[in-house]
C-alpha cells in the first residue's frame, strides 16, 4: 500500500491540532470532532498540551485516503518546541502548511515554509479560520504570493467571509481561475517543461475551440491544465490554496480531496536493505524506550536484531504501526511506515535503524538561551542530574551542562515556555520541585585571526606521548584538515583528533561554542608500540589515542589564544503590530530593549514596526508590551544573525579542567584517571 506521511505545520495558534480533528472525523476515524479548548483532541494527549491548549510534542495520528494509508504528524506551532518539527521534516513525503485568514503570514509561517521549499516536500496550504472576523482571501493569497511563492493558486471560493456561516467551495472554471492556473506553471517552470506550459497556453489561445488546430477539447484542456498543475504541486514547486474552517467544518471536504489529488505519496521497497530513522522517543509504563522510526526501505520483525544508531544493535521485542487512527500491535512493519518499535534499549532521537537513510535534513537554530536548574531540596541533586541525563537523551538541544566545581546543572533553551514545560516533566514524571534561574543568551565565538601550536611527543611541557601541530583560522563552518600525511600516523589516532577539535572547540577563550574556523593538522607523531621485557603491552612507551585526546584541547586552545576570537550574540528579526497611537511608549520601550527599529509602516489606526533586537531581550519585550498597548501590541520574533557583543563581553568558563589554565585541565585529567 502507498503512505503519505503528511505533516501539519504552521505558526502557533493557526489550527493545525483543530484540523487533524476534522480530517480524522472526514475519514471515518472519529465521530466527534475534540476541542483544543476543551482539551479533548487526539493528538494534543499531554496532560500539559490539554491543560495550555498548546502542542508540545509531535503527535501521530492515521486514517486511509483512497488506496492510500497516511500518517498525519501534528506539529507545535510554538517557536520553543521548532525542534519538535525539525524532526519530522526529513520524514514528510508531503505537509499542509495552515495559514489563519486573519493573522495571515507570520514569523513562523515564513520559516516553515522556507525549510518545506529547501527540503523539496509538496506542500498544500490551508487557509483556516474564515468563519472569523477579519478573515482574508485575495488579499491574503497576494500575500501568500509576495511573502512565500508567486506560485500559489487560490483552489476554492469563500461565500460568507467572516462569518460563522462561511463557506468554501471549489473554484469553478473561469477565466480567472485558469489564468491563475497557467501563470503558477509559468512561474514554476523549468527550461524543460516551458514547452509543455506553452502548448497548453496556445490551446487557450486558439479560437476555433473546442477543437482548434492543438485538436484539444476544451474538456481535454482543462484536464490537461490541472494534471499539470498536480504534477508541478506534487514536485514541490506550486501550491493549491484551500480555504476552510476547522471549527466548522467548512471546506475540510475540498482540501481532502485535494490532498489525494496532489500529493501521491512514496512507496518504499519492503524488500530492500533495512534502512529507517527515529524521530521520537517515548518512555512505557516501565520506564523503557520506545522509539518512532519511519522506515524509508526494508522491513522488520519483532524479534529482529537490528543496528541502532552507530554501532549499537538492538532486539525488537514489539512492534506497532499507526492504521485506522490508532497504533496496532503487529509483528512486522516495512517501508513507507512509521512504526513504534520496542526493545531497542538506549535509542535516541536521531538514531538510524539498519542502513543511515540519505536524508536531506533542515537544521534549524540551535536554542539562544540557557539557564541553571537548581532542586528546590539539595538532596534530589543527584536525582535531577539523571531525570536531565534522561532528558537530553532523548531530546539532544537541551544540552545539558555540568559545572562541577560550580555544582551547577544547565539546559539550553527556545524559550521561557519550554522552561515550564522541562518543569512540569520533572515534578510529574520524576518528582522533582526545581528553580529556573533567570535565562541567559547563549552567545558564540568566532575566530578573528590565525595562530598555530605544536608540542612534541615527551618533550616538556608535554607530558603526552604525542606530536600535535594544530592551527586554526578563520573559515565557514568548523572544517578540520589535513596537513601532514595520512600514511604518518594509524588512522585511529588521527579520527582521536578530529573528534577532540570538535569536543574542544565546543567551549572557547570566554567558554561559547566557537564557529567558523578551520583547523589544520600541520604535525603529528606517536610511538610504535613498545612491549615490555615481559611481553606485554608498555603504556609508558607506547602512544595510545587516548594521548592525543588529552593533548589536543592544550595545542589548540594555545593556537586559539593567538588567534583571537570576538563573542557574538544572537539577534531576532522582531515584527510588532499595535496601535498607532501606542508607538511613542514602544519605540522608548525598544531604545531600552537595545533593538533598533525601522521606520514604521502606518495603516490608519494601526501601525506595524520591524527591525532587530538582541535575542535575550525578546522575553521582556514580550512581557510589556501589553502595558503598553492596552493588550492589543502583538509580537513576532524569528532568530536573524549573531552580532559581535557590544559592552561588557559574557563569559561562561568553566573553572574546572578548563585546558585554558593547563595546571587544572591536568589535575582534572589525573583526578578522572585515578578516580580522585
Ligand atoms: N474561529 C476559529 N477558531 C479556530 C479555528 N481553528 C482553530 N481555532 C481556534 O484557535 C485556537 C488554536 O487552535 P489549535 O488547533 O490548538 O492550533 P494549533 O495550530 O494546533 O496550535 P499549536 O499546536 O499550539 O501551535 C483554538 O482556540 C481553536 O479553537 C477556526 O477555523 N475558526
Ligand atoms: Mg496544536
Amino acid at each position: 500500500m502507498r503512505t503519505l506521511n503528511l505533516g501539519i505545520l504552521a505558526h502557533v495558534d493557526a489550527g493545525k491540532t483543530s484540523l487533524t480533528e476534522r480530517l480524522l472525523q472526514a475519514a471515518g476515524i472519529i465521530d466527534e470532532v475534540g476541542s483544543v479548548d476543551a482539551g479533548s483532541t487526539r493528538t494534543d494527549s499531554l496532560d500539559l498540551e490539554r491543560r495550555r491548549g498548546i502542542t508540545i510534542k509531535s503527535a501521530v495520528v492515521s486514517f486511509t485516503l483512497g488506496g492510500t494509508g497516511v500518517n498525519l504528524i501534528d506539529t507545535p506551532g510554538h517557536p520553543d518546541f521548532i525542534a519538535e518539527v525539525e524532526r519530522v521534516l526529513n520524514l514528510l513525503d508531503g505537509a499542509v502548511l495552515v495559514v489563519s485568514a486573519v493573522e495571515g503570514v507570520q514569523a513562523q509561517t515564513r520559516v516553515l515554509y522556507r525549510a518545506l521549499r529547501r527540503l523539496g516536500v509538496p506542500t498544500v496550504v490551508f487557509v483556516n479560520k474564515i468563519d472569523r472576523a477579519g478573515a482574508r482571501t485575495d488579499e491574503l493569497v497576494r500575500d501568500l504570493r509576495a511573502k512565500l511563492d508567486p506560485a500559489m493558486v487560490a483552489v476554492d471560493a469563500v461565500d460568507g467571509l467572516g462569518t460563522a456561516a462561511a463557506e468554501s467551495k471549489p473554484r469553478g472554471r473561469d477565466a480567472a481561475y485558469t489564468e491563475d492556473l497557467l501563470g503558477a506553471l509559468l512561474d514554476s517552470a523549468s527550461d524543460a517543461e516551458a514547452g509543455r506550459v506553452n502548448d497548453l497556453l496556445n490551446a487557450y489561445l486558439e479560437e476555433t475551440t473546442p477543437a482548434g488546430p492543438s485538436g484539444m477539447s476544451h474538456v481535454a484542456r482543462d484536464a490537461a491544465l490541472d494534471a499539470a498543475f498536480a504534477e508541478r504541486v506534487a514536485l514541490a514547486r506550486a501550491h493549491p490554496v484551500h480555504f476552510g474552517s476547522a471549527i466548522t467544518g467548512a471546506g475540510i471536504d475540498g482540501l481532502v480531496a485535494g490532498l489525494s489529488r496532489c500529493l501521491p505519496g512514496s512507496e518504499g521497497d519492503p524488500a530492500g536493505p533495512l534502512s529507517g530513522t527515529v524521530f521520537k522517543v517515548e518512555r512505557g509504563p516501565a520506564g523503557e524506550r520506545i522509539a518512532y522510526a519511519r522506515l524509508f526501505s526494508g522491513a522488520v520483525a519483532v524479534r529482529d536484531r537490528v543496528p541502532v544508531g552507530d554501532g549499537r544493535e538492538g532486539k525488537v521485542t514489539g512492534i506497532s504501526v499507526f492504521e485506522d487512527g490508532d497504533d496496532h500491535a503487529r509483528s512486522r512493519a516495512e517501508a513507507g511506515q512509521i512504526a513504534k518499535l520496542r526493545g531497542l534499549g538506549e535509542v535516541r532521537i536521531g538514531d538510524a535503524i539498519g542502513r543511515p537513510p540519505k536524508l536531506r535534513t533542515e537544521h534549524f537554530l540551535r536554542p539562544a538561551l540557557e539557564t541553571v536548574v537548581a532542586p528546590l531540596r539539595d538532596r534530589d541533586r543527584p536525582a535531577l542530574h539523571t531525570a536531565l541525563t534522561h532528558l537530553a537523551e532523548q531530546d539532544p538541544l537541551i544540552g545539558l551542562r555540568h559545572d562541577e566545581s560550580r555544582r551547577e546543572l544547565s539546559v539550553s533553551l527556545y524559550g521561557e515556555v519550554q522552561k515550564e514545560v522541562i518543569g512540569a516533566t520533572l515534578a510529574e514524571e520524576h518528582g522533582l520541585e526545581v528553580d529556573f534561574r533567570e535565562s541567559t543568551v547563549i552567545c558564540v565565538e568566532r575566530v578573528t585571526g590565525s595562530g598555530e601550536a605544536v608540542e612534541v611527543t615527551a618533550k616538556a611541557p608535554n607530558p603526552f606521548l604525542a606530536t600535535v601541530g594544530l592551527r586554526i583560522e578563520p573559515g565557514p563552518g568548523i572544517d578540520f584538515r589535513l596537513g601532514v600525511e595520512l600514511g604518518s600516523m594509524p588512522f585511529a589516532f588521527f579520527k582521536a583528533v578530529e573528534e577532540t577539535v570538535h569536543d574542544t572547540l565546543r567551549e572557547g577563550l570566554h567558554g561559547w561554542q566557537v564557529e567558523g574556523a578551520t583547523v589544520t593538522m600541520t604535525r603529528s607523531g606517536y610511538w610504535a608500540r613498545q612491549s615490555s621485557a615481559h611481553g606485554g603491552f608498555d603504556k609508558s612507551m607506547s602512544s595510545t589515542a587516548g594521548d592525543f585526546r588529552s593533548l589536543v584541547p592544550l595545542v589548540l586552545m594555545d593556537a586559539l589564544r593567538q588567534a583571537g576570537t570576538v563573542v557574538c550574540e544572537p539577534l531576532h528579526r522582531f515584527r510588532i503590530e499595535l496601535p498607532a497611537a501606542d508607538l511613542g511608549g514602544v519605540l522608548g520601550a525598544l531604545a531600552k530593549l537595545r533593538a533598533v527599529p525601522e521606520p514604521p509602516e502606518i495603516r490608519g489606526s494601526r501601525c506595524a514596526l520591524e527591525g532587530t533586537i538582541p535575542a535575550g531581550a525578546v522575553h521582556g519585550l514580550g512581557q510589556r508590551l501589553p502595558g503598553l498597548t492596552s493588550g492589543e501590541g502583538v509580537l513576532e520574533s524569528v532568530f536573524e544573525r549573531h552580532e559581535p557583543v557590544t559592552g561588557p563581553v559574557p563569559s561562561r568558563l568553566r573553572t574546572d579542567a578548563n585546558p585554558l589554565d593547563r595546571e587544572a585541565y591536568l589535575l582534572a585529567l589525573t583526578r578522572r584517571v585515578t578516580g580522585g
